[in-house]
Parts: C-alpha cells; sequence; structure tokens
C-alpha cells in the first residue's frame, strides 16, 4: 500500500490569541484577526512589533489611522513605508475614498472579523535606520469600551494590547474643551486598564511609550500650542494618571479637517461634512512612538 506523505505542521499559531488553525484559515478561529499576518512574518523573518490605536467611539480612530498610513505610503517626512499585503491597503483606500466624496468614513463594526487589519514595514530614511514591522489593526471603539468595563469579554482586544509595545491613545479635544468630562472618563478607564495590562510591577510606572493625541483640534486650535497644558486643564484625571503611573508619555494635538460644513441629515440630526482635508499634526506622535521603541 503506497504511505500518505505526512506534513510536518498541519497548523499555523496566530499571531495575537496564538491558538492554532488549520493552514487553510484565512482568519483565526479564535479572535479573527487575518493569517496572512503569520505568513507575513515568516516570509520577513523579523517578528512585528504591534502599536496600538486606541480610544473610544466616534473620537476619529478610522480617520486618524487611514490618514497616517496613506501619508507613510506617499512618503510624507522622512519615511518610507511598504505595506505587506493588499488587505494592508484597504483602510487607507477606505478612508481616503469616502473623503473625497466629502464625507466621513461610516463606524468600525462591533465585530472583529469586519475590522481592518495593516502589516506595514516602516523605515526611516536617515543612514542606518533598520526596518520595523508593524501591525496597526482599527478596532471598534465601543467594542473596546466593553472589554475596559468587563475585562475578559474581548479576547482579541486583551490579546492584542498584551502584545502592544506602544499605544496611541485618541482623545475628544472638541468635546473636552466643550467642558464634557466623558472623554476624561473614559481616558481615565482606559489608562486604568493599560497599567493592568502593562505594568511590570505594581510600584514601577509602566515603561511603554504612549502618545496621547487630542483629536479634532480644529475645534479648539490653542490644543496645537500646548497640547500638555491643554491636557492638564481639560483632561486633569487623564493627566494625573499619566503623570503617576506612566514613565514615558507625550501630548500631541491633531486634526485632518481643513475646514467643515454642516449639512441636514435623517430625524434632524446635523451632519459634518468635510469640505477639504488638511492633516496637521498627524505625523508627529508616530515620529515620537518610532523613535521610543528603537
Ligand atoms: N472636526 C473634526 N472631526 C473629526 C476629525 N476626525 C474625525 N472627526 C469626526 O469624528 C467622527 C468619527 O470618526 P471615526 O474615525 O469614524 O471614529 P472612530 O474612533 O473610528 O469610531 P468607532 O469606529 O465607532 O470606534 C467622524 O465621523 C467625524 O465626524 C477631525 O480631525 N476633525
Ligand atoms: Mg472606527
Ligand atoms: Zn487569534
Amino acid at each position: 500500500m503506497q504511505s500518505v506523505p505526512t506534513v510536518s505542521c498541519p497548523t499555523i499559531r496566530c499571531l495575537i490569541c496564538e491558538s492554532d488553525n488549520t493552514r487553510e484559515a484565512v482568519l483565526c478561529g479564535e479572535c479573527s484577526a487575518p493569517l496572512a499576518l503569520i505568513h507575513e512574518s515568516v516570509a520577513q523573518e523579523r517578528q512585528p512589533r504591534i502599536v496600538s490605536i486606541v480610544g473610544e467611539s466616534n473620537v476619529g480612530k478610522t480617520v486618524y489611522l487611514g490618514f497616517l498610513l496613506d501619508m507613510l505610503a506617499r512618503r510624507a517626512g522622512d519615511f518610507e513605508a511598504v505595506p505587506k499585503g493588499a488587505y494592508s491597503v484597504n483602510l487607507q483606500q477606505n478612508v481616503i475614498a469616502y473623503m473625497e466624496q466629502r464625507q466621513f468614513p461610516p463606524k468600525t463594526p462591533m465585530e472583529p472579523d469586519q475590522w481592518y487589519w495593516t502589516y506595514y514595514q516602516v523605515c526611516r530614511k536617515t543612514r542606518g535606520a533598520t526596518w520595523v514591522d508593524l501591525v496597526m489593526p482599527d478596532m471598534a471603539g465601543e467594542a473596546l469600551s466593553t472589554e475596559v468595563d468587563t475585562p475578559k469579554t474581548f479576547g482579541v482586544i486583551r490579546s492584542l494590547l498584551d502584545k502592544t509595545e506602544a499605544a496611541i491613545v485618541l482623545v475628544d479635544a472638541a468635546l473636552a474643551a466643550s467642558g464634557s468630562p466623558q472623554p476624561d472618563f473614559f481616558a481615565l478607564k482606559l489608562m486604568t486598564y493599560l497599567d493592568d495590562m502593562f505594568a511590570v510591577k505594581r510600584r514601577q510606572r509602566v515603561e511603554n511609550a504612549i502618545a496621547v493625541v487630542l483629536c479634532k483640534a480644529d475645534y479648539c486650535p490653542e490644543c496645537f500650542d500646548d497640547p500638555g497644558g491643554f491636557a492638564k486643564t481639560n483632561l486633569n484625571r487623564l493627566w494625573n494618571i499619566c503623570d503617576n503611573r506612566f514613565a514615558n508619555v507625550r501630548f500631541f494635538a491633531s486634526s485632518v479637517i481643513g475646514s467643515l460644513g454642516f449639512a441636514a441629515g435623517v430625524d434632524d440630526t446635523v451632519v459634518p461634512v468635510p469640505l477639504h482635508a488638511a492633516p496637521r499634526g498627524i505625523l508627529e506622535p508616530f515620529e515620537w512612538i518610532l523613535d521610543q521603541m528603537r
């Protein structure tokens, strides 16, 4: 009888949650991360490093990440960036396509299998700089708040943050400037969660780099002059926890909008219309994060 050739390793291990999957699977059966991430990292022979973009729903994560990746792909600043796998381009393509039609992209769905994942190789053009492989997913803010409020409900977020080396924390500066305590409370909860995940020893401050980005700063341009001062005044709870528990934090301000119009939506809602894009302060937090990850 003819012997059947045996395959040495019939399964592959998910990069995010480390559960085993069949080689044919496209998404991880446990956490829904694309298994293409593994194929990419095997091909590069370099361990990818994870940077997470976090913040509550409607803060501007999808818009920020879409613009950031598009600027990197267009060699803004002194960066070279190569997207790995066509799936890595979908997020920026989606965001830019909506903005061209003077619309903001829709809300990210709660289901992790609907999220955009991106795998980028990034390098500074300066001499001697090395390439870094970055995995940056665009998660839904509502899923993140559920996980923060009730840990372990979204395994993918927990696994992801567990492997996260540096985080870009987005906070709604426009809402904070209008006097709402909501962004400050959400950020405080989020930082407490990150403190639990990242802290090596309770008494020591967290070393992971955290860039706090004050989004929608077009509504409150004073943010650009002194983001730290703005946070200390308008997001005081966040500022305090950063000061107490995180050793490597920097505040930034960002906006993607040059001018904004308003239109009437369904049910008498007011819909913001991005009349033209003028990204400001998008690359700076990323540049700083990359410097901290050497
Ligand atoms: N004025 C202004 N508005 C912005 C800016 N960025 C985002 N927005 C507004 O914020 C809304 C939400 O942006 P998203 O990027 O979809 O927010 P998100 O954090 O991905 O939200 P979830 O997908 O629900 O987690 C947009 O529809 C815009 O109305 C900005 O730079 N300036
Ligand atoms: Mg989103
Ligand atoms: Zn997984």
